[in-house]
C-alpha cells in the first residue's frame, strides 16, 4: 500500500447542518473546504466558515444542489480533489458518483455500482439473501402480474406490503390486507412507482407489524476491513420521517448486536462496499430480525453512533476515501459505551399536522452543558427558506446510561428556544413523558396511532 495522503481540498455538495458538520471534520484534518450554495443560502453560516464558497444557482434544488454539472465545475474550478455529498441530494446518486470518477474527482462514498445495487430495493434484497442475511418472507424478485402477487400473498398470508424496487424510505409502499384489494392495489402501486421513479417494478413482502426499525452503522475501508459501529433504534417515526433516534437500542443483547452487525458486514462485503453505510432491519423480538434496506450515505442520525463509539464518522469517511485503513478494529470497539438520543428539530408545527413553518428566526437559544451536542447551521435572524427539508437542528443528548441520557435530553429540550417559526420541540418534550418511549418499547406504528391524538400546551 502506497503511503496514503489526505486531500488538500474537498468540496462539500450540500447545505445546512450537514454541510457545516462535514466542514468541521475537514478543517480538523487540515483540509481546505469549498462549499457550493444556492442564492437562498448566500448568508449561511457554512458559507461564512468555508475557505471558498461558490454560488451554483438559484434556490430550487434542481438548479443548485442537484445540478451535477455546476457542482463538478465548481470542484474543477477550485481544484477540489474530492466531493463529500452529505445526505439527500446527490448522496445516493450512482450517476453522480460515476461522473466524479470520470472527472478524476474522488466521490467520498461507496462505488457507483454499490450505490446502484442498494438503490434497487429488490436487488438489495437479493444481495441480502445471497449474503445469508435474514429477509422478511417475500416474492423472489419483481412481480409480473397481479395474479403473481395474489399467489404469493395466498402462500405467505395477508397482510402483505407491495414495495417499489426503485422506492425506499417508505416511498412506493402499499399495505394489502384482503385478497379482494390486491388487483387494484397492485395496479396502483405500479402506476405510482412509474410516475415517482420512472420504474414500475414492484415486489411483495409479508407485512411485519409492531416491529422496531433498528439499523446498523458499518464502515469499510479499501483493504477489506469492516467494522460495525453498533445499532440505532429509529422507531420513533412519523410518515417515514424519523423524529427521534437512539443508540444503542434498549432491547438488543450483546449477542444479537454482534450477530446483526456481522450480518450487515457480510452484506457490505458482498458488494465490495467502501465507506460508511447503514443496514436497516425490522426487529420483531429476540432472534427475529429481517433486512429492510441498505443506505449508502452518512445518515442524519450518525451523531448518536459517534457518541457511543467515540469516533468521528465523517472524518473516517474522508480518511477511507483518501486511502487510509480504518482507524479502529472491532475488538477495540468492544461494546457500546453510554447511551445517546437525537431529537430532530424541524421547522414544522406539531399542532397543525406537522406542516412546514418557514420564516425568520427571531430568537435562538441553544442548550449546552455536559453530554449535549447541537448540530445546526442556524443563527439568530437566519431565514428558513421553504425550498428545502424542514430539519433545522439536531439535539443530541448523551449519558453513561439510557436514564441519564433521557434526563439530559429533557433538560436540554427545556432550554432550547427557537422563536419566529414553529418547531417539533413540543412534540419531543411530550414524547419523553410517554411510558412506551421511557420503556424503550416504541415500534414504528406508535406515533401515527398515538401521537396524532396529542394536544400541546399553549
Ligand atoms: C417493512 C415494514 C414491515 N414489514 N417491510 C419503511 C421504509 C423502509 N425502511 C422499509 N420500511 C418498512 N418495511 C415489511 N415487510 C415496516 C417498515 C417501516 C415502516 C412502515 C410503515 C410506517 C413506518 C415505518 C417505519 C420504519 C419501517
Amino acid at each position: 500500500m502506497d503511503t496514503p495522503k489526505l486531500f488538500d481540498k474537498i468540496l462539500i455538495a450540500n447545505r445546512g447542518e450537514v454541510a457545516l458538520r462535514i466542514l468541521r471534520s475537514a478543517r480538523e484534518l487540515g483540509i481546505a473546504t469549498v462549499v457550493v450554495y444556492s442564492q437562498a443560502d448566500a448568508g449561511s453560516l457554512t458559507v461564512q466558515l468555508a475557505d471558498e464558497a461558490v454560488c451554483i444557482g438559484p434556490a430550487p434544488s434542481t438548479q443548485s444542489y442537484l445540478a451535477q454539472g455546476a457542482i463538478i465545475a465548481a470542484a474543477l474550478g477550485t481544484g477540489a480533489q474530492a466531493i463529500h455529498p452529505g445526505y439527500g441530494f446527490l448522496a445516493e446518486n450512482a450517476e453522480f458518483a460515476d461522473l466524479c470518477a470520470s472527472e478524476g474527482i474522488k466521490f467520498i462514498g461507496p462505488s457507483a455500482s454499490a450505490i446502484a445495487t442498494m438503490g434497487n430495493k429488490s436487488a438489495a434484497r437479493l444481495a441480502a439473501v445471497e449474503a445469508g442475511v435474514p429477509v422478511v418472507p417475500g416474492s423472489e424478485g419483481a412481480l409480473q402480474s397481479a395474479e403473481d402477487a395474489e399467489r404469493f400473498a395466498e402462500s405467505a398470508g395477508y397482510p402483505v406490503l407491495i414495495k417499489a424496487s426503485a422506492g425506499g424510505g417508505g416511498k412506493g409502499m402499499r399495505e394489502v390486507r384482503r385478497p379482494e384489494d390486491m388487483a387494484s392495489q397492485f395496479a396502483a402501486a405500479k402506476a405510482e412507482a412509474a410516475a415517482a421513479f420512472g420504474d414500475d417494478t414492484v415486489y411483495l413482502e409479508k407485512l411485519l407489524e409492531h416491529a422496531k426499525h433498528i439499523e446498523f452503522q458499518i464502515i469499510c475501508d479499501a483493504y477489506g476491513n469492516g467494522v460495525s459501529l453498533f445499532e440505532r433504534d429509529c422507531s420513533t417515526q412519523r410518515r417515514h420521517q424519523k423524529l427521534i433516534e437512539e443508540a444503542p437500542s434498549a432491547v438488543l443483547t450483546p449477542a444479537e448486536r454482534d450477530e446483526m452487525g456481522q450480518a450487515g458486514l457480510r452484506l457490505a462485503a458482498a458488494v465490495n462496499y467502501e465507506g460508511a453505510g447503514t443496514v436497516e432491519f425490522l426487529y420483531a423480538g429476540p432472534g427475529k430480525y429481517y433486512f429492510m434496506e441498505m443506505n449508502t450515505r452518512v445518515q442524519v442520525e450518525h451523531p448518536v453512533t459517534e457518541a457511543i463509539c467515540g469516533l468521528d464518522i465523517v472524518a473516517e469517511q474522508i480518511r477511507v476515501a483518501a486511502g487510509f485503513p480504518l482507524s479502529v478494529t472491532q475488538e477495540e470497539l468492544g461494546q457500546p459505551s453510554g447511551h445517546a438520543f437525537e431529537f430532530r428539530i424541524n421547522a414544522e408545527d406539531p399542532r397543525a399536522d406537522f406542516r412546514p413553518s418557514p420564516g425568520t428566526i427571531t430568537r435562538f437559544v441553544v442548550p449546552g452543558g455536559y453530554g449535549v451536542r447541537v448540530d445546526t447551521a442556524l443563527t439568530q435572524g437566519a431565514q428558513i427558506p421553504p425550498y428545502y427539508d424542514s430539519m433545522v437542528a439536531k439535539l443530541i443528548a448523551f449519558g453513561a446510561t439510557r436514564e441519564e441520557a433521557l434526563c439530559r435530553g429533557r433538560r436540554a429540550l427545556s432550554e432550547f428556544i427557537i422563536e419566529g417559526v414553529e418547531t417539533t420541540i413540543p412534540f419531543h418534550k411530550k414524547m419523553l413523558e410517554q411510558q412506551a418511549f421511557i420503556d424503550g418499547t416504541m415500534t414504528t406504528d406508535y406515533v401515527e396511532h398515538e401521537a396524532e391524538k396529542w394536544s400541546y400546551d399553549a
